[in-house]
């Protein structure tokens, strides 16, 4: 059969087109998550290693809060595993992390979209740990959880091997319609999870709505987020010198670098983890928040929640937040928060003038105790 030239050509165009098309559906079809074309991708690396510490949940050895001891049994200094994060795959620089982030790990950041990699190498002697994400989409390779049939491949990392989880934040990932621009997640090891939560393997995943991260994957619609764990962490099998009831793994006070200026808008993320007994109530003092679109000045956490909370700091001074359950007030579950005056105008969370410049118009209130301890 003939066929004149340009006939040919755009058979061979259509041929070429469909086998294209055949191939592109079929690997869609494997990897459906790096397929919608809406989606820009952009890959984020963390570098985290587990490693044994010693740890004090009181490192100022005082109740700040009324400028008291510790009270007795407590005892404060105890051993526990951490997620520690580097600079990269060397792993020889730390990575530096905010005062108030405590024992957490480092906050996994994501917007809608983006693609992260978690460099995880296990260097703790007290076993097999991994990563477990919540929120994120992962495949059985990446669910980083040790359980039948057939855990996959991050399940369970031994002593001193490595694994790299990759982790996807799609749109089931981040914030529903009614909720803030950006939400908290947990991540913890999940092998025998009580137990490696228990020993402070445990971490903050803050992901963004499509268009609402900064470089640094911060929430551009806030000036400022802070992230608050309350968890109890068992130190001595339930004796209670060792029932450490803690706010990011700090007692009565001894948390620090809550600190704002007036006028800001500040995103909270609250968290929950432990046993029966880590039923709690965050509660500020000094302000209001709005918590899924209604107000309050109380968030009830049990183990597992996430909360994300927004507040306008319009109210300077040193305020307490704590857990108002009276057992865990009586145990130290306290801390407080500072909001310095602000001595220049304000600028508003999505201006391009940076948040630097802002802090160095602040006067600080009555955080001086707080900064150097008691007097
Ligand atoms: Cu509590």
């Amino acid at each position: 059969m003939n066929l004149p030239a340009n006939s040919i050509t755009k058979a061979l165009l259509q041929a070429l087109r469909k086998t294209l098309f055949m191939t592109i559906s079929g690997l869609c079809f494997w990897s459906s998550i790096t397929c919608n074309p809406a989606i820009a991708a952009t890959n984020r690396h963390y570098y985290i290693q587990a490693e044994d510490v010693r740890w004090d949940f009181a490192p100022a050895q005082q109740n700040l809060l009324h400028c008291s001891a510790i009270p007795a049994p407590y005892e404060t200094v105890w051993n526990k595993v951490r997620y520690i994060e580097y600079t990269d795959e060397t792993f020889a620089t730390l990575k530096p992390q905010p005062s108030w982030l405590g024992i957490l790990g480092p906050i996994i950041r994501a917007e809608v979209g983006d693609t992260v990699f978690v460099h995880f190498r296990n260097r703790s002697t007290k076993g097999s740990f991994g990563m477990h994400p919540h929120g994120f989409r992962y495949d059985k390779d990446n669910e980083g959880a040790h359980y039948l049939p057939a855990p996959g491949a991050g399940a369970m990392i031994l002593p001193g091997k490595e694994f790299t989880y990759r982790w996807y934040a799609d749109e089931k990932s981040g914030p529903g319609p009614a909720d803030p621009n950006s939400l908290v997640w947990w991540y913890h090891s999940h092998i025998t999870e009580y137990q490696e939560t228990n020993l402070g393997l445990l971490g903050p995943i803050i992901i963004t709505r499509k268009g609402n991260a900064r470089a640094d994957g911060s929430a551009k619609d806030v000036d400022r987020e802070f992230i608050t764990a309350f968890v109890i962490f068992n130190q001595a099998e339930g004796e209670e010198k060792g029932q450490m009831h803690s706010i990011n793994g700090y007692i009565f006070g001894n948390l620090r670098g809550l600190e704002m200026i007036e006028g800001e808008k500040v995103r909270w993320y609250l968290l929950g983890m432990g046993n029966e007994v880590d039923l709690h109530t965050a509660h500020f003092h000094g302000t209001t928040v709005l918590y899924k679109q209604s107000r309050t000045d109380s968030i009830e956490l049990l183990p597992g929640s996430m909360a994300t909370v927004d507040m306008i700091a319009d109210n300077p001074g040193t305020w307490m937040y704590h857990c108002h359950v009276a057992d865990h007030i009586k145990a130290g579950m306290l801390a407080t928060y500072t909001v310095n005056r602000r001595t220049l105008p304000l600028t508003p969370a999505t201006s391009k003038r940076s948040r630097r410049k802002s802090n160095i118009a602040a006067q600080p209130v009555v955080s001086a105790m707080l900064q150097k301890g008691c007097p």
